[in-house]
């Protein structure tokens, strides 16, 4: 089993997460980790915080001469924004109750039921840890997922379908794209999308029927509808399904080459690579829906939560557009969410093991 921790606030010192679970003899690339990592901090729409932060990873626990030990691997991104924080992010200091409080909880963010919930009078002790920063250390872990699943010939790949409201696939859909985002940013406000994440090459049988919580449908939705800001996630079909007759939905069975020596094989994907909660062998199709980010320049009505009067909802820094960063963490978190999976059939404690077991199912599925 696959287990991950992430810890850090986005102003605080550095942001860490903890792998557990990883066999012994996977290589590390350290190169592509921080390429992951930068592929999450550009896209069209950015605030100017991505241009202060340059994420660049260190391992310091569970690796040893490039490959993994078996042990918890612990990787840490700094956040150079820091020296502007020390103090209002100082984890030491007591300000004895003389700093600025944000009282203005921003409509769609963390902030009210946050405060609320924690017994907060000041909303920087939600949003440091509600900010999408946190995302940073899912793709770090995301990236040695990858270059497990690589070992397996198993790609993850994503890609934005649109952004408010324009698609990827219309005529100048580039220009199209920027001067929309251009055009909220003008307005002071912000823009979402939809994104694709596709599983290419996954083995049969991923995933189980058997338990609802081994679903791997269930799982993949989960961990993607755990990223900030993402209000749906569809498999294949997704919601076209219910709106088609059953005939008009399943993905026939073919066969091709001689009993015992071909594969099976699909016409279709509308069941986007899951049935049963298990991989078919077909792409896995994943979409997700990102809402607009709710820090708006030009605020949207909130009330104060000290006079209880109301006010312009606060404006911190921010992104008008992350969609393209969503997809690159949509990737991460399914790629966790594959290894782990991967690793409840064919786990073992070395790469080794795991590669000898796969190969034994994989000359089985050949005959089945
Ligand atoms: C975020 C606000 C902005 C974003 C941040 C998410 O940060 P700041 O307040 O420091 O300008 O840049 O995203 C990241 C830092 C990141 O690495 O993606 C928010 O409020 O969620």
């Amino acid at each position: 089993m696959i287990r991950f921790l992430t810890a850090g606030e986005s102003h605080g010192k550095s942001l860490t997460a903890i792998i557990e679970g990883l066999p012994a003899g996977l290589k590390i690339d350290f190169a592509f980790i921080n390429q992951e990592l930068a592929r999450r901090q550009i896209g069209y729409g950015r605030g100017p915080r991505m241009k202060l932060e340059k994420d660049t990873v260190e391992i310091t626990a569970g690796v040893r001469y490039g490959k993994t030990l078996g042990s918890p691997v612990v990787l840490t991104v700094p956040n150079l924004d820091w020296p502007n924080w020390e103090k209002i992010m100082s984890v030491s200091l007591d300000p004895s109750g003389d700093y600025k409080r944000i009282t203005r909880p921003r409509p769609g963010h963390a902030d009210f039921a946050g405060s609320i919930k924690y017994h907060y009078d000041d909303i920087r002790n939600v949003l440091e840890r509600s900010s999408a920063r946190e995302t940073t250390m899912r793709v770090a872990a995301g990236a040695v997922c990858k270059l497990f699943l690589k070992e397996f010939d198993i790609n993850v790949s994503a890609k934005v379908l649109e952004i408010g409201g324009i698609k990827a696939s219309d005529t100048n859909s580039g220009k199209k794209i920027e001067a929309k985002i251009d055009n909220a940013a003008k307005n002071g406000d912000s823009l979402g999308g939809i994104f694709e994440i596709l599983v290419i090459n996954a083995p049969i049988g991923l995933g189980t029927y058997v338990h609802w919580d081994r679903r791997l449908d269930g799982k993949l939705a989960q961990a993607v509808m755990s990223i900030p800001a993402i209000k749906g996630v569809e498999i294949g079909l997704g919601f076209e399904a219910g709106r088609r007759l059953g005939s008009d939905v399943h993905d026939e069975i073919f066969y091709k080459g001689r009993p015992g020596e071909g594969e099976y094989y699909r016409k279709t994907n509308n069941a986007g690579g899951l049935e049963g909660g298990m991989t078919n062998g077909e792409t896995i199709i994943i979409k997700a829906v990102m809402k607009p980010i709710p820090t708006l320049k030009k605020p949207l009505s909130s009330v104060d939560m000290q006079t209880k009067k109301m006010v312009d909802a606060g404006y911190e820094r921010s992104d008008v557009c992350a969609v393209q960063a969503a997809s690159v963490i949509g990737e991460a978190m399914t790629a966790i969410v594959m290894t782990d999976t991967f690793m409840e059939k064919f786990g073992g404690d070395s790469m080794d093991e795991i590669k000898a077991g796969f190969s034994y199912f994989k000359k089985y599925v050949k005959k089945s």
